[in-house]
């Protein structure tokens, strides 16, 4: 059998030596950690003698993970001695059938560790259904390992609450990254099939460590070349790599594709020779990847083809694509992120109104993708009114990982609690405790389909998403989807274990500050509600003055409509009454700006500037006390930072620190233009004491950057 020992004793070695190397940050998550006590718990590992490829993945990351952590090496064996490491199915090794351990019910995915002996030997037993359990339960263990420092308390059952966990890479053909700041694409699609970068092993492994089991491989504003045969065949070597990791491949097909690249003259989802092209182009796919997952599809909505062009509902098109994927057992993911440039109808109410009414036609194998609010990725939106609404369609989640709308990779905003408020939200559609995880995970409607997506923040460097604090953000998504019941405080505190050091002196203040990262970007970019004030196409830095682009919604005055007496948006019964599209307790609530909590008021209302906000403040001196308080907890995040030099390498606490300047300057700039337009507007003088902006409002309203990444 395979061992490593000279790749363990090398890892030892650089182990226990000052780290000389860079520590450039592409080891994520996956370090190797010293252990708290060294006495060795594991001396074999012992498994079935022809291990699949995902057992053999989860093999040697068992044996490799631990023989570092300890310094020693960790043969497999054959037989179960004391202290021997277990892994199999019931099916490979009966000994593990005879522990009658509750795998019934934990599906093809999930795990159950236990200290148990076997025939009087002292092992620890790692079993599942399908190879799948075992890769991920031999994940769950190295955590475990890493997180505490040893194997106490390892004994857990788990399985995934969602079944779908996917990344959904914005990666054009031409290495280009619709929204991406880390890099080109890791996609090397001009090479491939013939080279294959060693990075893909290592990217699939970093999203099973995290229980991410596929990828959708470019971007949903889609070429249709991607579905050429040429493509096809690069698609099939990613898929070879991924597969051994326990992911599929997924990819975003382009709805006008029978035109663009099958020769006919429609693309009408009713058109029997539309069906035909893709029920070809589908066995043609699963030729090549007979695992091959399932498509993506974003359709009429902001240009793109779909079925309305043809005066066919979003259901007739899924449905189309629906029945080209079932003979092979794949999905579709259909997005509900639609608006249209000819429908004056409030932008957020737009997905609901049209797709609330399709519920129930959708076909077995669709999904219905909804991102987590009702616009678009912003720092703050209530959650999506179509959670809850669709009792009779599978809705996923999308979440997006890149910052588009948070100050891109160099600002360090924490995700994860962004995801938790989302998620623990209450639809209250079936009274209190309808929360949108209970719509996600499928327990609240019965959905046989469930999924998470998040818009990934992978790329070329060297780190993977432009920056170390960014990968949080990347496995808070895995893990959040594995379990949408966990708390973000905990999984940030996983990572920084694993990525950092276990130390709570530097863990518990780090954590505190992740956490509070999400609050600041709100508050020092979109307070109390304010949304989708940034600059037009790149979405970078401030720009809420703008109002005269050519569809309305795309105006950042849309969205706030500040005059010298009011500012904010009525969506009450007043106004666009998209309150109406909640649940009546939450209608009523979000109705009254009384009722409506602060992160939400300018989101719901229109409201006077001198309206007496719950603290006793004016709307807008509470308006200037958030941005003053975004910009102070930027300043705290990076006082916390400098004090923990000690416990980081010096090159990651270099980058980190250096991004921590430029997003205290940008918190700053984005303060002073918000408050000098809204001061401007609204007439009103700064409250006494407030500091005034640096510069003027022609000075912000000047700037330009041409060269903004992922436009
Ligand atoms: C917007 C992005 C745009 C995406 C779009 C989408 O600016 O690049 O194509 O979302 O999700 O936020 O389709």
């Amino acid at each position: 059998m395979k061992s490593s020992w000279t790749g363990v004793a090398l890892a030892c070695l650089l182990a226990l030596s000052a780290p000389a190397f860079a520590e450039d940050g592409y080891d994520l998550w996956l370090r190797v950690p010293g252990v708290a006590d060294p006495a060795l718990p594991v001396r074999a590992i012992v498994g079935s003698e022809a291990p699949s490829p995902i057992l053999r993945s989860a093999i040697d990351e068992l044996r490799d993970g631990i023989g570092a952590a300890y310094g020693a090496a960790i043969p497999e064996a054959e037989r179960i001695a004391d202290d021997s490491l277990v892994i199999g199915t019931p099916a490979q090794l009966p000994a593990v059938g005879d522990l009658d351990l509750p795998l019934a019910g934990l599906g093809d995915e999930g795990y159950v560790i236990r200290r148990a002996p076997i025939d009087g030997k002292s092992a620890i037993v790692i079993a599942a259904n399908d190879d799948r359990g075992l890769l991920y339960g031999a994940f769950a263990l190295l955590r475990h390992l890493r997180t505490t420092g040893g194997l106490d308390g390892i004994d857990r059952t788990e399985r995934p609450a969602v079944a779908l966990r996917l990344l959904n890479h914005w990666d054009n053909p031409d290495g280009h990254v619709e929204r991406g700041y880390a890099g080109r694409s890791i996609w090397d699609w001009w090479r491939l099939p013939g080279h294959v970068d060693p990075r893909y092993t290592d990217y699939a492994r970093a999203n099973a460590s995290i229980g991410i089991n596929g990828a959708v491989l470019n971007n949903v504003n889609a070429r249709a070349d991607m579905l050429t045969r040429r493509y096809i065949a690069k698609t099939a070597a990613i898929a070879d790599v991924l597969r051994p990791w326990g992911m599929r491949v997924y990819l975003s097909a382009r709805f006008s594709a029978p035109i663009d690249i099958g020769g006919l003259d429609t693309a009408d989802p009713l058109d029997p020779r539309v069906r035909a092209w893709w029920a070809g182009k589908a066995d043609e796919i699963y030729a090549a990847i007979p695992d091959f997952g399932g498509f993506l599809v974003k359709a009429n909505s902001e240009g793109q083809p779909g079925p309305q062009d043809y005066d066919r509902t979003h259901a007739d098109g899924a449905n189309m694509l629906a029945d080209a994927l079932a003979p092979h057992g794949g999905v579709v993911m259909w997005r509900a992120f639609v608006y249209s440039d000819v429908n004056p109808e409030d932008r957020v109410k737009q997905a609901y109104s049209e797709f609330v009414p399709l519920d129930g036609s959708f076909r077995d194998n669709v999904l219905v993708q909804a991102k987590n609010g009702p616009l678009d990725f912003q720092p703050r939106e209530p959650f999506h009114p179509l959670f809850g609404a669709m009792p009779d369609t599978p809705l996923m989640m999308e979440f997006q990982v890149t910052q588009e709308y948070l100050g891109f990779s160099t600002h360090l905003v924490y995700l994860g609690a962004l995801w938790e408020e989302v998620l623990d939200a209450d639809t209250r559609v079936r009274g209190e405790g309808s929360q949108v995880s209970d719509v996600i995970d499928g327990s609240l409607h019965d959905y046989a389909l469930t999924g998470i997506a998040g818009v990934a923040n992978i790329g070329s460097d060297r780190d993977w998403s432009g920056s170390i604090f960014g990968q949080s953000n990347w496995y808070a998504l895995g893990r959040l989807a594995w379990n949408p019941d966990l708390s973000a405080r905990d999984v940030a505190k996983e990572w920084l274990a694993q990525t950092f050091t276990r130390d709570p002196a530097f863990v518990e203040p780090v954590a505190d500050m992740m956490m509070q990262s999400r609050e600041a970007v709100v508050n020092y970019m979109t307070p109390l509600g304010l949304t989708h004030i940034m600059g037009t196409g790149h979405h970078y830095g401030p720009a809420p003055w703008i109002d005269d682009l050519s569809r309305p919604e795309w105006n950042p005055y849309y969205y706030h409509r500040a005059t010298r007496g009011a500012v904010g948006f009525d969506r009450t019964a007043r106004g666009s009454d998209a309150v109406s599209q909640y649940a009546p307790p939450l209608a009523r609530a979000w109705g009254n700006p009384a009722t409506t909590e602060d992160e939400y008021l300018l989101w719901f209302h229109r409201l006077s500037w001198d309206y007496r906000m719950r603290s006793g403040r004016t709307l807008w001196e509470e308006l200037v006390a958030r941005y003053d308080l975004g910009v102070a907890q930027v300043a705290d995040m990076q006082a916390t930072w400098a004090a923990l030099g000690d416990y980081v390498d010096a090159d990651r606490f270099k980058k980190v620190s250096d991004y921590l300047a430029i997003q205290r300057a940008e918190a700053r700039w984005w303060r002073d233009a918000c408050i000098a337009y809204f001061g401007d507007v609204s007439n009103r003088p700064l409250p006494e004491g407030v500091e005034p902006p640096a510069k003027s409002l022609e000075y912000y309203r000047g700037l330009a950057f041409p060269y903004a990444p992922g436009n």
